[in-house]
C-alpha cells in the first residue's frame, strides 16, 4: 500500500477538505498531519479550537488512517519522518505565499521519488460561510481579548504593529511573508497614541479624548481579528481609569498600557527637552490596583509603563518601579527608551529577569531600531511594538503625491508610484 500525506491547517472540516481526502485516498493509505498551534499561529489564523480537539475531528474522519502532528510549516521533519509516496494539496499551493511551501515539499519529495498531487482547490459558498464564520468568531470580544496571553505562551516574541484606521488594521491583519522558508506575520496591534492623535492632525498630549479613542479601536475591531494593545497614556486619573479599563475589556482588547507620567504629558520621545513630570511610585501604584481590582475577566492585562530612562532618572529607579508595579498587580512591564543604542533597555532586561523570570516585558524599538527581535528575546523581552512606521511612511508619500499634483497641475506624474484604481477599489472585501 503506497503511503499517502497530507496536512490539514483548519478549525472546521469542510467538503473541500473530505473531497482532498476522498481524492488522497485513490493514492493509497492517507496519513493527515494537523498543523500545531505554534505553527499555524505564524503562518494562518489564530486557531478558535483547540489542539486536542482539532486532533480528534480529524481522526473521527473516515478514511484517515493516521494522523500525526506537524510542528513545522515546511514538510521537513514529518517528509524525514514518514517518507509519503504522495503529498496530497489542495491547488491554490501554487501561487502566492503558500507557492514556497509547495516548492519545499517537491525539493524533498525529489529526493527519493515521491509525488506531488495537486487537487483542484474547492471554493463554493458553503466553503466561504465556514471560512467568514470562524473569521467572524476570531473577532468577537470575548475570543479576542484572551488572546494575546495565549500568543504569549505560543510565540517567542509578539509582534506589533502600530494602528489607527481600519485601513492600517487590515495592512497588520493581512500582511504575510514568506522569507528564506519562513513565514511571519504581525500578531497583535497597537492602537498608539502619538498615531491616533497624528491622524486626528492633533498632538500627542491626551487630547483626543477617550470616546474618539474608542472609536479608532471601533473602526480596527471591525475589519480585523488580532488582539489589542491600548496606548492608554497616562491613564489619567484613578477615578477616571477604572471606567476605561471596564470599556476597554469589555470592547475586547487585550491589553491597556500607562505610563507612570503626570500633568500634561508629552511625547515620549521629546525625552527632556520638554517638561514632562514622572509620577510618584505609590500613586502609579494605586492607579494600576484600581484598574486590577475592576477587571472583571482574568483575559485583560494592565501594563505599566516606566518612563525613568526617557527621564533620565537612572535605571536603579527603573527597576524600582518595575518590581513595585508587579508588586501592584501589573501583568506586565514595558520599558522605554528614546537611546540610538539598545544598551540601556538590555541593561534593565537582564537585570529584571535576574529577579523576575516571568512578568512580561513590552519594548517599544524606535530610536533603538537596529536590534532585532531575536536579540531582544534573548535578553527576556516577550513583546515588540513597531509603534508609528505606519503612519510615518504613510505621511511622506502622502505629502510627496500633494505637492507634485502641485508642481505638474496634474496627476500623471505620480501615477506610476500609486495602488492601481482596480487594486484599491477590490482592497476591501465584501461581505
Ligand atoms: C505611542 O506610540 O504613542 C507611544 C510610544 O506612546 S512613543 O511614541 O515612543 O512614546
Ligand atoms: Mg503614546
Amino acid at each position: 500500500m503506497k503511503k499517502v500525506y497530507t496536512c490539514f491547517c483548519t478549525d472546521v472540516i469542510h467538503e473541500g477538505h473530505l473531497n482532498l481526502l476522498r481524492e488522497a485516498a485513490k493514492y493509497g493509505e492517507v496519513t493527515v498531519g494537523v498543523l500545531s498551534d505554534e505553527a499555524m499561529v505564524r503562518f494562518n489564523r489564530f486557531p478558535v479550537v483547540g489542539f486536542e480537539e482539532r486532533l480528534n475531528m480529524v481522526r473521527a474522519i473516515e478514511g484517515v488512517k493516521h494522523v500525526v502532528v506537524q510542528t513545522e510549516i515546511m514538510y521537513d521533519g514529518v517528509i524525514a519522518a514518514l517518507k509519503p509516496d504522495y503529498v496530497v494539496h489542495g491547488d491554490n499551493w501554487l501561487s502566492g505565499p503558500l507557492r514556497a511551501i509547495r516548492d519545499n515539499v517537491e525539493k524533498l519529495l525529489a529526493q527519493y521519488g515521491g509525488t506531488i498531487v495537486d487537487i483542484p482547490y474547492t471554493y463554493n459558498e458553503e466553503v466561504r460561510r465556514v471560512d467568514l464564520r470562524i473569521r467572524e468568531r476570531l473577532a468577537m470580544p470575548e475570543l479576542r481579548r484572551s488572546r494575546l496571553k495565549k500568543l504569549l505562551a505560543l510565540r517567542p516574541v509578539v509582534k506589533t504593529l502600530e494602528v489607527h484606521s481600519g485601513l492600517t488594521g487590515l495592512i497588520a491583519e493581512k500582511t504575510i511573508v514568506e522569507h528564506e522558508g519562513e513565514y511571519d506575520q504581525f500578531d497583535a496591534m497597537w492602537v498608539s497614541s502619538l498615531c491616533d492623535s497624528t491622524a486626528k492632525g492633533k498632538p500627542d498630549i491626551e487630547l483626543v479624548d477617550m470616546t474618539s479613542r474608542f472609536r479608532t479601536i471601533d473602526d480596527i475591531m471591525e475589519v480585523t481579528t488580532k488582539p489589542i494593545i491600548f496606548d492608554g497614556d497616562t491613564g489619567g486619573l484613578a477615578e477616571h481609569f477604572v471606567y476605561t479599563v471596564r470599556s476597554l475589556e469589555r470592547m475586547g482588547v487585550s491589553a491597556v498600557i500607562i505610563e507612570d507620567k503626570i500633568g500634561l504629558k508629552k511625547n515620549s520621545l521629546f525625552g527632556s527637552e520638554v517638561e514632562q513630570t514622572q509620577d510618584t511610585v505609590e500613586h502609579f501604584c494605586a492607579k494600576i490596583a484600581a484598574g486590577k481590582k475592576i477587571q472583571l475577566t482574568d483575559d485583560f492585562m494592565i501594563i505599566a509603563r516606566i518612563e525613568s530612562l526617557i527621564l533620565d532618572r537612572g535605571m536603579d529607579d527603573a527597576l524600582r518601579r518595575a518590581h513595585a508595579y508587579v508588586a501592584a498587580g501589573a501583568d506586565g512591564i514595558m520599558i522605554h527608551s528614546r537611546k540610538k543604542s539598545p544598551d540601556e533597555i538590555l541593561a534593565f532586561c537582564d537585570a529584571f529577569r535576574s529577579v523576575n523570570k516571568t512578568t512580561p516585558i513590552v519594548v517599544v524599538p524606535t530610536s533603538f531600531n537596529t536590534i532585532t527581535e531575536s536579540e531582544l528575546h534573548a535578553h527576556g523581552v516577550n513583546i515588540v511594538i513597531y509603534a508609528n512606521q505606519l503612519t510615518r511612511s504613510a505621511f511622506p508619500a502622502m505629502q510627496q503625491t500633494a505637492s507634485d499634483i502641485l508642481r505638474y497641475h496634474r496627476a500623471k506624474e505620480v501615477d506610476d508610484r500609486l495602488m492601481p484604481i482596480k487594486d484599491i477599489i477590490t482592497l476591501i472585501e465584501e461581505l
